[in-house]
């Protein structure tokens, strides 16, 4: 898609690499494998150290901890060429470093930061991101899982639902409630009691991989308790907040995909002897399109940048993966129409968007709660 309003003159030469780099490897390599994944209904492994040797993961991590001390703009523009490729492979990213290595360099002593984090950004180890629950995904506050403390540790007892990378993650960033309020734990694979489970039968996000975790007296040692995390809910939400700011540019990654394949087909299929694209109807869909593209990309920088100078306030970062999310759904179905019959096919790549985006929508704060972050901004009054 052109660049309308000359955005790239405001990007360093280090972020047009990043973007330029990962668009190359989007294009060249995920691009040729996604239809089969998404079919099959595999998240494709091969990637994971493919994005950490492209530097990826631990992005704005110091280099001390494996990670490449990149702005937060090269991490959003990172975000939007994965996405453009696959929802699912920006969100094992995305889960990656906001949810997993974030905690535990933020919350974590300097012992779980030298053992976990240099391996994480190699993706020598997997994490995932335990906060919602079968009973609590928007309201993570009346979550069930709780943390008694014991000699030496913790039990865990539990369940947390809908997590990506849980059947596969080496470690999973677990929230659970104790006596003196919400607290983070990392929780290996090999703990005893300690079991994930896939979630299969999903339309969306088929190429990657979704499940559950269930704790059953399971031991969590002291030295895996976060001991940064005594601010309760306020930290869990902090990484959320993280990786809304990703997901924000990921969505209009996904949207620029889908703009690029309406533009090439609108202009190639002839209908009446014309291009549908002559047609006022169509054009009026691509430069509605185009429009909303163009407007999301000036907001996810101007806060990638506020967020580089550390100005950036979570209801930014709502506003930002609100409209992100609805435009890009609203856009992938926009496609999915002008291509018509073609449009359902995944050859076509637009219904593997649209589908995805149905859960970009949803995960990581429903538009619905997005806009009470909002409202209770400029109104000072809490809906929830
Ligand atoms: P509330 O009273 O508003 O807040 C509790 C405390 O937290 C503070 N806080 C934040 N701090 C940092 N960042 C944020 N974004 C924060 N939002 C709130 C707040 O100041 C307060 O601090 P204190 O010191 O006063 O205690 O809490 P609430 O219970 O009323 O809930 C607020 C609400 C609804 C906004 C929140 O619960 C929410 O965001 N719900 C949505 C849940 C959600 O987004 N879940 C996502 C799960 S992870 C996921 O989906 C991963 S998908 C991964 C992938 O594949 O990409
Ligand atoms: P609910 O909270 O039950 O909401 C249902 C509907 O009610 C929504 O439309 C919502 O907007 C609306 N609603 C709820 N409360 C209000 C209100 N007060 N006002 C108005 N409307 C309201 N979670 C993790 O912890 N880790 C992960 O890695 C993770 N990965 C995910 C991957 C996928 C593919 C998906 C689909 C989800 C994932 N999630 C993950 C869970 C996700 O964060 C939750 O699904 C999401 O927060 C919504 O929670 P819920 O599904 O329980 O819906």
């Amino acid at each position: 898609m052109e660049d309308f309003l000359h955005l790239d003159e405001n990007l360093s030469a280090d972020e047009l690499m990043v973007r330029d780099t990962v668009h190359r490897f989007v294009s060249d390599e995920v691009l040729l494998v996604i239809e089969q994944a998404y079919e099959s209904a595999e998240f494709p492994k091969q990637f994971v150290p493919r994005v950490a040797e492209l530097g990826l993961l631990g992005m704005n991590l110091p280099t001390e901890y494996g990670g490449s001390a990149a702005s937060y703009v090269s991490y959003g523009l990172a975000c939007q060429e994965l996405e453009k490729g696959d929802s699912g492979l920006r969100s094992f990213v995305s889960v990656q470093n906001s949810l997993c290595m974030y905690p535990i360099f933020r919350y974590g002593s300097d012992e779980q930061k030298k053992r976990f984090l240099l391996k994480m950004s190699r993706g020598a180890l997997i994490g995932c991101f335990g906060l919602t629950e079968p009973d609590s995904g928007s309201d993570p506050a009346s979550m069930k899982t709780h943390a008694k403390k014991t000699k030496g540790g913790w039990i865990l007892n539990g369940n947390k639902a809908w997590i990506t990378n849980a059947a596969f993650a080496d470690l999973a960033i677990v929230w659970a409630n104790t006596s003196e309020g919400i607290r983070g734990f990392i929780v290996e694979k090999e703990f005893s009691g300690f079991v994930r489970r896939d979630i299969h039968h999903k339309m969306s996000m088929r190429a990657s991989s979704t499940g559950e975790l269930a704790f059953s007296d399971c031991f969590v040692p002291d030295e895996n308790y976060l001991p940064g995390s005594e601010r309760g809910l306020g930290a869990p939400l902090s990484c959320l907040t993280q990786a809304r700011y990703g997901i924000a540019w990921g969505a209009i990654g996904a949207a620029m995909a889908c703009f690029d394949i309406a533009l090439a087909y609108t202009k190639e299929r002839v209908s009446f002897q014309k291009p549908i694209a002559a047609n006022q109807l169509v054009q009026h869909d691509l430069t509605k399109m185009f429009s909303e593209i163009v407007k999301a990309q000036c907001l996810n920088l101007q806060i990638g940048r506020l967020k580089d100078q550390d100005k950036a306030t979570p209801e930014m970062v709502s506003l930002a993966k609100s409209n992100a999310c609805r435009e890009a759904l609203n856009i992938a179905r926009t496609t999915r129409n002008l291509l018509g019959a073609n449009g359902i096919s995944l050859e076509y790549h637009v219904i593997r968007h649209m589908m995805n985006l149905e859960s970009v929508f949803t995960y990581e704060g429903t538009d619905n709660i997005h806009q009470l972050i909002l409202g209770k901004h400029i109104t000072g009054i809490s809906a929830f």
